[in-house]
């Protein structure tokens, strides 16, 4: 190891499921042979990060455990088989920490379908400290040129939203409705989805939301708290009055989970990517069929995803409002974002 990477360093630590995360100093890991350690500069805060503080989800996370999964930095060491990556480089540790490479699903480059992924800030330690290993295959190869705070909710809620928006199958010209368009994921999906040509319809509440909506592109907005009739006021904010033809679910609700399939065009995609604890998918068979609708979910992205996305970002049409918090005050981005007062993405800074 290079000699200006300390024995110990800051971190978020996560003791016991429900919180709170305790900032404390631990040990700086030394990366296997495969493996690269990312002095990680910038970290976005994405729900899942708060899904894993309350253990919501029906999957165990690691314990102690530091979370995090947006982590972009600067590689300091590597492995003695990585040759593709060189200390220096800018490297992004993702929530796809690294995957066989073998299975099945790998092979088809459904990467995050793999049943031995180890998941960045869940399974294994993530980007809530400042130095962080992950498989350098998986790493983000983030150019040079492009800032690290700014690109580090593209690691996770760029890649996510990007590769959902292509899995909707929605054109150029085409309306997509974003659910949950105020939060992380959903200020992104809008960007994405105006650089890809499509026309947007923002759904969230508040007069800060709305107004982060309207200025990130979209043509209207619904305010889910305050409308009286949320599929009738989606359908009545597309052109033709017959619905969007996509949706890109993003919300952390049951809700509207069972809405979309209601408001969605005739032959439209409803896309699922939000992950509320313990909700259920429904929607009415009658419509569904008679209308040839097609609910899907959609997860994280591959390697090529990856690296689109960041494509996207550093051709400079992705620009996405986020604040820049020092890491040592994470729980007060956890508590904001349980009462859902966050207009886009929080930031962390690991050297406060
Ligand atoms: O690969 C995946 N599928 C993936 C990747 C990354 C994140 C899934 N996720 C999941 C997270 O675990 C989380 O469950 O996506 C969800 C959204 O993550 P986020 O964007 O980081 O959360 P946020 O910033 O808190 O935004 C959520 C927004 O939803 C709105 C809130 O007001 C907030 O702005 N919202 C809610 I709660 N109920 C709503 C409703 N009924 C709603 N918006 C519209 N209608
Ligand atoms: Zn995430």
């Amino acid at each position: 190891m290079a000699q200006d990477i300390p024995k110990e360093q800051w971190a978020q630590v996560i003791e016991k499921t429900g919180g709170p995360v305790e900032y404390k100093k631990i040990p700086v890991q030394q990366p296997g042979p495969d493996e690269v350690l990312v002095n990680i500069k910038y970290s976005g805060v994405c729900h899942t990060d708060l899904h894993a503080v309350n253990g919501d989800w029906p999957l165990p996370t690691k314990l102690p455990l530091v979370g995090g999964h947006e982590g972009a930095g600067v590689v300091v060491a590597k492995g003695n088989l990585v040759e593709d990556i060189q200390i220096g480089d800018h490297a992004g540790v993702k929530w796809i920490n690294g995957t066989c490479l073998q299975c099945d699903f790998c092979q088809q480059s459904d990467e995050p379908l793999c049943p031995k992924a180890l998941l960045s800030g869940y399974t294994v330690d993530g980007s809530f400290q400042q130095y962080c290993i992950a498989k350098a295959a998986h790493v983000a190869r983030i150019p040079k040129d492009v800032p690290l705070d700014a690109v580090s909710p593209v690691l996770c809620a760029g890649i996510t939203v990007y590769k959902g928006l292509k899995e909707s199958g929605a054109r150029p010209g085409q309306t997509v409705a974003i659910v949950g368009a105020g939060g992380g994921l959903g200020s992104l999906a809008q960007q994405y989805a105006k650089a890809m040509g499509l026309q947007i319809i923002a759904i969230d509440t508040g007069d800060e939301k709305k107004k982060m909506c309207e200025e990130l592109g979209s043509r209207a907005f619904v305010d889910f708290a305050k409308s009286q009739n949320v599929v009738k006021d989606v359908q009545a904010a597309t052109e033709d009055g017959l619905g969007p033809h996509a949706v890109i679910l993003v919300a952390v609700a049951e809700k509207p989970f069972q809405q979309a399939a209601e408001y969605v065009r005739p032959r439209g995609t409803v896309i699922c990517i939000g992950l509320p604890a313990g909700a259920k998918l429904s929607a009415p068979v009658f419509e569904s069929v008679i209308k040839m609708v097609c609910i899907r979910g959609s997860y994280v992205g591959n390697r090529k995803d990856t690296a689109e996305a960041l494509e996207f970002f550093r051709r400079g049409v992705i620009k996405s409002p986020f604040k820049v918090i020092g890491l040592s005050e994470l729980q007060k981005v956890y508590d904001m974002m349980h009462q859902g007062q966050i207009a886009g993405r929080y930031v962390v800074d690991t050297s406060k």
